[in-house]
């Protein structure tokens, strides 16, 4: 109706306006076109209630994430059929829609500040946060979102479930869904390293509210937060008692107001020395307030102001003798906090794709309500087709991200192969880096979904925007994670690089009919990566990290697509599950052969990119 009144006169559309106001306290039917030409044109003064019109788009409503979500619950159908599963999910999907939306929606309006003093002078150091945030930390306990990892009550499939839960609430967590990632990153530093630290380790996975911790994350110091080795400025004396005392400036620390903190520094000898690079870095953990509500030994100096994660307290922390226990070997910093690293980079993939999924569920249902040149959004083919590609895009990184989630499990419960440990160390950084990306890209082309509306605070959605675009920065950045591709290929000798061959083709041999096409696709794209490995690994090596990005890239891309085929063949799939692999391995496959084949990698590629960026600038130095 209000696109047929834009395209009359102004007059015309005030005095329709206003003859429907009229008819509308009467009757709920509305006016004809005939009609629309005869209201008189005094029927309303122009500035009055009714010129502000009668209609108003319906908002798209938050339904509960988890029975929205086919490929989820098909997947656990599939893999982890047990009734308490689906009914602890749908029940806490409920409460995703009725109840955690909001508060994570009030963690955006009333972000954290910082008081560094009290009325008196004193140096006081406080992050003052808003009541949902506090109620966040009692659901996450509740809910058991970091100790669903840990009591293991299913078994190798335990991961599933808790990521599983992860991924209904991070799109309305308030970002508290970040020191979740970290808590849950700590945890399993402290379980692998054999427990030095009990009951920090027991409260980190504590369901009781009262009891349990977060924990931060502090590598990041002003030379950089990619190279650790490097970067870590931060000094530690040890003390007659056994413990530490660390003096040392952190630059980026996320969700500043956790309990508990896992940090770096470099062991100070006795005469004040320290070991540079990477063998001279160790893990501590220490408490981040003392009973007295005050900081061990830190001072905050200020809060980050950011583009997104607003709802959560990013802060520089000077440390000025925060006292701290040794948790690694001496020198076994980098190397020890790995493995946190791996949490939260699976983490940041339940982000990336848990907010893809929440975009499509939203301009899905707003598709069903929203009517433009005569009809629904849902019943304009091209709309439909935008969307269907966001969803493919989505099942792609869904099925990747439960795959990671499923081989972790069978580590951390002793069933994992050979292969699959390999393939976890290979698919972590791969699945981050690129869902990272797909997230950006499929968030902001839902926003586009919902018109000018996807570009008002007061929607929710441009947050979503905001908070998506650090899922490609913080816990790696994509070249860094592209380069720790390559570590994992060297380090292993490139048996991550085999692994990822058998079980590919292993998965392709048993696809069904249906999906020839695509088995082709993923097949010739698999041959052609071999033979670019083989041949650059043996002719030029050193090409490698050039295509470090795009070799990521084509590893992600076959093997999502693989996972859909393999999805698409279960006795189950529905033809929506063929179609979806089909429409995946319609794209380019394998970048890095394409632009290999180009010459995008030879020592020329690299002068003329130069040439080009720096054209015109005398002194690129
Ligand atoms: O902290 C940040 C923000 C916190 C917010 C958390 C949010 C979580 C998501 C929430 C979702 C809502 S951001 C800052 C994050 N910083 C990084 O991610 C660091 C990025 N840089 C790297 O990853 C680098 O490549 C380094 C630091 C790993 C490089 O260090 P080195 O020392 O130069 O590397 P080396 O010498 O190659 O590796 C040292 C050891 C080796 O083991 P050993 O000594 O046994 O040979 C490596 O194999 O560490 C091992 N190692 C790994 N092991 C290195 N990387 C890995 C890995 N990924 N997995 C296993």
């Amino acid at each position: 109706m209000i696109l047929e009144v834009c395209l009359r006169s102004k007059q015309q559309v005030l005095r329709v306006i206003g003859r429907q106001l009229v008819r509308s306290s009467s009757s709920s039917a509305p006016l004809s076109r005939t009609e629309l030409d005869d209201v008189p044109p005094t029927a309303h003064p122009l500035f009055s209630h009714a010129a502000i019109g009668s209609f108003f788009q319906e908002q798209p409503l938050l339904k509960n994430p988890f029975t929205q979500d086919a490929l989820l619950r098909a997947y656990l159908r599939r893999h982890l059929p047990v009734q308490d599963v689906e009914s602890d999910l749908r029940l806490f999907g409920e409460r995703v829609a009725d109840e955690i939306d909001d508060l994570g929606r009030q963690c955006e309006q009333n972000p954290p500040r910082l008081q560094q003093y009290e009325a008196w002078g004193q140096r006081v150091d406080r992050i003052i946060t808003c009541p949902a945030w506090t109620l966040m930390k009692e659901i996450s306990a509740q809910e058991g979102l970091v100790a669903a990892g840990y009591e293991r009550r299913y078994g190798e499939w335990s991961r599933v479930y808790q990521m599983s839960k992860l991924y209904l609430y991070a799109p309305s967590a308030g970002l508290y869904s970040c020191p979740l990632a970290m808590t849950d990153g700590a945890a399993k530093v402290i379980e692998s390293l054999g427990m030095p630290a009990r009951e920090a380790f027991e409260r980190l996975t504590s369901r009781d509210e009262k009891q349990f911790w977060t924990s931060g994350q502090w590598m990041t110091e002003r030379r950089g937060g990619s190279d650790v080795a490097n970067g870590t400025e931060t000094v530690a004396r040890r003390q007659e008692d056994g413990h530490f005392r660390l003096h040392g400036f952190k630059w980026f620390t996320s969700a500043t107001d956790a309990d508990f903190t896992l940090t770096l520094a470099r062991i100070a000898d006795s005469r004040g020395h320290t070991t540079p690079g990477s063998r001279g870095v160790s893990l501590f953990c220490a408490e981040v307030w003392g009973s007295d509500g005050r900081t061990n030994g830190i001072q905050i100096q200020r809060l980050k102001d950011k583009l997104g994660t607003r709802q959560m307290p990013t802060a520089e922390l000077l440390l000025d003798g925060m006292q701290a226990q040794l948790l690694s070997a001496e020198g076994r910093g980098v190397a020890s906090i790995a493995n946190m690293l791996t949490l939260t980079r699976i983490h940041n993939t339940v982000s990336a794709v848990a907010a893809m999924r929440r975009i499509v569920q939203l301009s899905r249902e707003y598709s069903n309500k929203r009517s433009v040149f005569g009809k629904l959004l849902k019943d304009h083919p091209l709309h439909v087709q935008t969307l269907t590609r966001l969803e493919v895009e989505t099942r792609g990184a869904f099925l990747m991200l439960m795959e990671v989630c499923r081989l972790l499990g069978r580590e951390e419960t002793g069933g994992a192969s050979e292969r699959e440990s390999h393939l976890l160390r290979l698919l972590t950084p791969v699945v981050k880096l690129y869902t990272g990306k797909q997230a950006v890209a499929v968030v902001s082309e839902g926003l586009e979904c919902f018109g000018g509306q996807g570009y008002i605070e007061d929607t929710g959605l441009p947050g979503m925007l905001r908070d998506a675009q650090v899922l490609s920065i913080w816990e790696g950045t994509t070249n860094v994670l592209s380069l720790d591709v390559l570590r994992s290929v060297s380090k292993s000798g490139g048996r991550v690089l085999q692994a990822f061959f058998l079980d590919v083709e292993e998965r392709l041999r048993s696809a069904g009919p249906a999906l020839a096409p695509a088995v082709e696709a993923l097949g010739s794209s698999l041959s052609a990566l071999a033979k670019f490995i083989q041949k650059t690994a043996t002719q030029n090596p050193e090409k490698l990290e050039l295509a470090a990005r795009d070799l990521a890239y084509s590893l992600a891309r076959i093997y999502m697509g693989v996972l859909l085929v393999d999805h698409a063949s279960w006795d189950e799939a529905s033809d929506a599950d063929v179609y979806a692999a089909l429409r995946w391995c319609e794209r380019d496959l394998c970048p890095v052969v394409s632009v290999d084949a180009r010459g995008g990698y030879s020592a020329e590629a690299t002068a003329t990119d130069r040439a080009l960026l720096y054209q015109g600038l005398e002194d690129t130095t």
